[in-house]
């Protein structure tokens, strides 16, 4: 007898984007399969927990029958490849999205094991069979992530990202991207070597050259990433240990061309437009505030249900952010009353409230389903978010908007090191506590509490947010303030975080 074996199962779902029938399967599989959930991730998909190892078939072939597939959405391999999501800016949105698309059905491995374990094929290859193309036969050193930005919104959190792909418009058209290498948020405390990494901007490139980056920087990344020390093996700790000219100069060398100088550029937020907007085509889009991405029947509203009453009556498209919420899009303004009778109906309308705080936070999954969590996170948000809450509404700070994230351990699921409030788990009820993230994702925050619990948490961001509303200069932003206020170093380079 086997022991009953229980997993988790992610989508690849390259910009976070899914049709109301996609969503209808993926709500079917859950509750058939699932633990009656779904959960948006950080990287604009779906995870599925607690399916028996009896029914991962049904559930990879449930995936099967509207288009989606689990694969290169964990391993050693290019993982789910982001893409903004500015509904406003529609044409642009869908070049840059299909662009994210080719990017991941190029770089997802070319396995025929896939459809042989999950869909019953007969094998394709024997023994010596061909080998991967891209990959070869030992894959990538780690897992490896893609992401495109559209500025001003940094959504995806570009810098995070092993390669990003910044978009350079201009009079609106997309005229190509600034690539920026070597991001990375994962680091374990108390080694030092290990350390969150904003990517560098290298050059610029046209967008018929995606495909040959994408294959040019991963291939530098095969070959030379650290295949010993699987805590250093990610692409960020080759860029630093080979310096980033060596790194630039093999990329280039791959491609056959040079890097032309990076375009300007800038960002103003990571965070996502809540409610309704309109799209140049005229379409419009409703993005829904989902709590940590969390999507059941809690028992003050039945989220669950009315997400799915909504894809029964929708149209459109559906949107997964990068902030863990959902964008029910391109609903065409004849069919908007209908979707807002809906969302009224089922009391989602509601979720869209709530502070600049609350807003803007995002935590990992942690307890109870992953195994590295050493401390809660999205089930412990909410209730800390709310104590922060109190204190800036005693300051008249209700609406700013600050970002806060959490994780449960120092991996970085929730893209911590670049909020300007962040907490990583180190035990239960104790968290290392940072401060000085870029509004925008533009720096990396730097630690001021280790290894502490909610009364020290509360009363040290207490005295910050106290001072924050007294000095603060006009439009200044909570993560700039604590730095020029002295609380913390701006940190400028990842390698110096833990100094
Ligand atoms: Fe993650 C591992 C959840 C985004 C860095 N991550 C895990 C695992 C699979 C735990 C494990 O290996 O046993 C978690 C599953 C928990 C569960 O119960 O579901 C997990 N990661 C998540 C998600 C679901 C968090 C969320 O709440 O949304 C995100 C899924 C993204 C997706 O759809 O693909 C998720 N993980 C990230 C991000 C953010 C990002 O990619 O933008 C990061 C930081 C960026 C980076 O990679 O540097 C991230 N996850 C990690 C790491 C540390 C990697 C490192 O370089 O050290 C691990 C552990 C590992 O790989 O050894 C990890
Ligand atoms: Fe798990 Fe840590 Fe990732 Fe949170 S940050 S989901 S606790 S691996």
């Amino acid at each position: 007898l086997e022991p009953a074996y229980r997993f988790m199962a992610r989508v690849r779902l390259p910009g976070g984007v899914l049709s109301p029938s996609q969503w209808l399967k993926l709500d079917a599989l859950a509750r058939a399969y699932a633990n009656d959930t779904l959960r948006l991730t950080t990287r604009q998909t779906f995870q599925f927990h607690y399916l028996h190892k009896k029914n991962l078939r049904a559930v990879m072939q449930g995936l099967r029958d509207v288009a989606l597939d689990t694969k290169a959405a964990c391993g050693d391999d290019a993982r789910g490849v982001m893409a903004s999501i500015n509904p406003e800016l529609s044409a642009l949105h869908a070049e840059v999205y299909a662009l994210a698309k080719q990017a991941s059905d190029h770089a997802t491995p070319k396995t025929g094991a896939y459809p042989e374990i999950w869909y019953g094929e007969e094998r394709q290859t024997r023994g010596d069979g061909p080998e991967e193309p891209m990959y070869g036969r030992t894959y990538m050193p780690r897992k490896f992530k893609i992401g495109f930005v559209i500025p001003p919104v940094n959504d995806i959190d570009v810098h995070a990202q092993d390669l990003g792909f910044i978009a350079i418009v201009e009079a609106g058209r997309l005229l190509g991207f600034n690539v920026a290498i070597g991001g990375g948020m994962g680091r374990t405390d108390q080694a030092p070597k290990t350390y969150p990494r904003l990517a560098s901007v290298i050059g610029f490139i046209p967008k018929d050259k995606v495909i040959d980056t994408c294959d040019a920087v991963m291939s530098v990344q095969r070959d030379y990433g650290d295949r010993a020390d699987r805590s250093r093996a990610r692409f960020k700790y080759t860029v630093d240990d080979k310096g980033l000219d060596w790194i630039t100069a093999a990329i280039e060398d791959r491609l056959g061309f040079p890097f032309a100088a990076a375009r300007p550029y800038a960002f103003t937020s990571n965070g996502d437009v809540l409610g309704w907007r309109r799209g140049e085509d005229g379409r419009e889009h409703f993005t829904l505030r989902i709590q940590n991405g969390r999507v059941k029947n809690f028992e003050t509203i039945a989220l669950f249900d009315g997400i799915r009453a909504v894809a029964e009556a929708h149209k459109g498209t559906f949107r997964v952010t990068p902030n863990q919420n959902l964008i029910i899009a391109d609903i065409r303004p004849a069919d908007r009353p209908r979707i807002e009778a809906l969302l009224n109906a089922h009391g989602l309308d509601r979720l869209n409230g709530g502070s600049g705080l609350s807003r803007n936070s995002m935590a990992c999954v942690a307890l109870p389903t992953c195994g590295l969590a050493m401390a809660e996170s999205e089930r412990y948000l909410p209730s800390l978010v709310s104590k922060i809450e109190t204190i800036l509404a005693e300051h008249g700070l209700t609406d700013e908007p600050i970002t806060i994230r959490m994780t449960g351990c120092p991996n970085g699921c929730a893209r911590p090191y670049i909020a300007e409030i962040a907490l990583t788990g180190r035990a239960p009820g104790k968290y290392n506590l940072y401060l000085g993230g870029g509004f925008a994702g533009e720096r990396l925050n730097k630690m001021v509490l280790e290894n502490v619990a909610e009364p020290a948490i509360l009363d040290l961001l207490g005295r910050v947010i106290g001072h924050f509303a007294r000095e603060r200069l006009e439009g200044e932003h909570f993560g700039d303030f604590a730095i020029r206020a002295g609380y913390v170093a701006a940190v400028t380079e990842g390698r110096h975080f833990n100094d």
